[in-house]
């Protein structure tokens, strides 16, 4: 007879549903499950929060379509990464938390963090629970991981009690499930699809939107095939950047606000009318727009604008579908209409006051100066990661993606802290995949403060990320190191310092620094550039810009007044 632990059944039930990456930080009592996992091959890369932690499982499950794993002690540690969880669930991202938890025999006596778990986890995963027995946990272990990238993609919980870990059973008795399928594609109705094609053709002023559900479905091939195809303009939704480049000659992105309001038909690949695309309402959106939604989630049909025809089903069968009725019966909707010249003109004119804003020359620098200089050095093929509000929004505009899931942002929860973790999570693939692709992670100085510790993380592991902390002194804007001392002069800076303000001139590039990564503090375009150069040339260890920018810096005008400032 052999005997198995715990630690061991769910390390091997993970292997045998191809999980390849853990996330987690350790203690009582999972402390064994991390090291069984190792033992069956599974990566394991220990994080400073379980926070950070959960976000880097999640963009694995985003990123390559198979959930990563976040494993959490019991109590305060479930209860980090709760944030990652939620992050991902409103994402509609996969990933398996699994959470030590409380003897079972110690229940409800005031054990060592207990804490209703699997309760708890109900609000922030779609499957939460503890398996009955040690010989089920690779059938609760197939489940959660199924549940989390069936139907819609969201978090999953398994709870394993304390006990269950150490324990042992004989490996006959155990029930291995073997790995569960890709999950099954299902394709639009043939009458809403007929009704699509019926209505695309007949519009004045079409649109397609691409949302990250494009980019998770893997759809890239057939949208370019039905944007060119059918000569259609396209925006994507900031994650769904990359899914088509940036610079393809028919994307409008620099034309956004002008293209939302004056679309007729909208197609929406994978993108939902949630607040970033303003809700598909007045005044954003023209009232008699008419919209054709493409989604694999049933429930997401209709909110906020009914659409005209509901093309239910998996991104990329659905656009087959599509390309399949326009290559028999082909059309072109003409690059020459109105609608073409009003938003090239648009694009044209956004890109001037880019520019002008860009080549201002003083200092200290604005945020446009900073990503002018970094998108002339940036390689075509990284991944850029985002957080921050005005560094988020503006780098958002001028920082390009010229492939699909190249791009981690705040996302549609518009969490700050998701940066650092999701910058590790692409790494370890860089190098794992031997893509020798760069991951740069372009923060504002409040959204690097949130997860910072992780740079530890990216020195411990010789991860070659390039943090760009771009340093205002604090959330949306902030003070001059001069100003802060007059204010500290005036009082009790609780009660004097503006909300908004961080510690003046903060030498973020000395905490790189402080673990071995290479850290630089940067005033100029000069400085910017040699820094930046610096770090794409070390492929051995992190390197941090300290951006030191202007910090009454802005956005530009916009043509909004509800644009002024960032929702996040
Ligand atoms: N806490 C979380 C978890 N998420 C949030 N979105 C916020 C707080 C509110 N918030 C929105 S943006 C932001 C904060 C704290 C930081 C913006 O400052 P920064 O990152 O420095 O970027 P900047 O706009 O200054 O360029």
């Amino acid at each position: 007879m052999e005997e198995v632990t715990g630690a061991q059944i769910i390390a091997e039930a993970l292997r045998d549903q191809n999980v390849e990456y853990m996330f987690g930080i350790v203690g009582v009592p999972i402390m064994e499950v991390a090291m069984a996992a190792q033992a069956a091959g599974i990566k394991y890369v220990g994080m400073r929060n379980e926070q950070a932690a959960c976000y880097a499982a999640s963009a694995i499950g985003y990123l390559t379509g198979r959930p990563a794993v976040c494993l959490v002690v019991s109590g305060p540690g479930l209860i980090h990464a709760l944030g990652g969880m939620a992050n991902a669930n409103v994402n509609c991202w996969p990933v398996l938390v699994i959470g030590g938890s409380s003897d079972q025999n110690q229940e409800t006596m005031g054990a060592f963090q207990e804490f209703p778990q699997v309760e708890a986890c109900r609000l922030y995963s779609k499957f939460s629970a503890r398996p009955s027995s040690l010989e089920a946990i690779p059938s609760v272990i197939e489940k959660a991981l199924r549940s989390s990238i069936y139907g819609r993609p969201a978090s999953c919980y398994i709870d394993i009690s304390g006990d269950m870990v150490n324990a042992r059973v004989d490996r006959d008795t155990v029930r291995f499930v073997s790995c569960c399928p890709p999950p099954p594609v299902s394709l639009a109705e043939p009458t809403a699809i007929t009704e699509a094609v019926s209505v695309l053709r007949e519009a004045k002023r079409p649109l397609l939107i691409i949302g990250k559900g494009a980019a998770y479905g893997r759809a890239e091939r057939e949208i370019r095939e039905l944007v060119e195809l059918c000569g259609l303009p396209f925006l994507p939704t900031p994650m769904g950047k990359g899914v088509l480049p940036d610079d393809h000659a028919n994307c409008v992105a620099a034309a956004r606000s002008r293209a939302l309001l004056q679309a007729d038909v909208i197609v929406l690949l994978g993108a939902r009318l949630n607040w970033i695309l303003h809700f598909g309402l007045p005044p954003r959106f023209h009232p008699q727009v008419k919209v054709i939604q493409v989604d694999l989630c049933a429930e997401e049909m209709g909110n906020n604008v009914r659409p005209v025809a509901a093309l239910l089903g998996d991104i990329r069968a659905v656009v087959s579908q599509l390309l399949e009725c326009f290559r028999k019966e082909v059309w072109k909707y003409p690059s020459d209409t109105d609608w073409w010249k009003t938003l090239r003109e648009k694009m044209a004119a956004n890109a001037e006051i880019s520019k002008g804003l860009a080549l201002r020359p003083t200092l200290p620098m604005n945020y446009y100066t900073v990503f002018h200089h970094v998108a002339q050095l940036l390689p075509r093929n990284c991944v850029i990661v985002s957080e921050g509000a005005n560094t988020m929004d503006i780098g958002r505009t001028l920082l390009h993606n010229y492939l699909p899931r190249h791009r981690l942002d705040a996302g549609t929860f518009g969490t700050m802290g998701v940066g650092l973790g999701f910058a590790i999570a692409a790494a370890m693939l860089e190098r794992d995949r031997s893509n020798g692709q760069r991951v740069v992670c372009v923060e504002g100085d409040s959204a690097f403060g949130f997860s910072g510790m992780e740079v530890e993380t990216m020195c411990r592991y010789k991860l070659p990320v390039i943090i760009i902390v771009v340093n205002n002194n604090g959330i949306y804007s902030g003070v001059d190191a001069d100003t802060w001392r007059e204010m500290g002069k005036m009082g009790d800076l609780t009660t004097v310092a503006p909300p908004v303000t961080l510690l003046p001139d903060a030498r973020y590039d000395e905490v790189m620094a402080a673990f071995g990564g290479q850290g630089f503090l940067v005033q100029t375009p000069e400085e910017l550039r040699s820094a930046l150069e610096l770090s794409l040339e070390d492929c051995e260890r992190p390197s941090l810009l300290n951006v030191l920018i202007d910090p009454a810096s802005d956005r530009k005008q916009q043509d909004f007044p509800w644009l002024t400032r960032s929702n996040l």
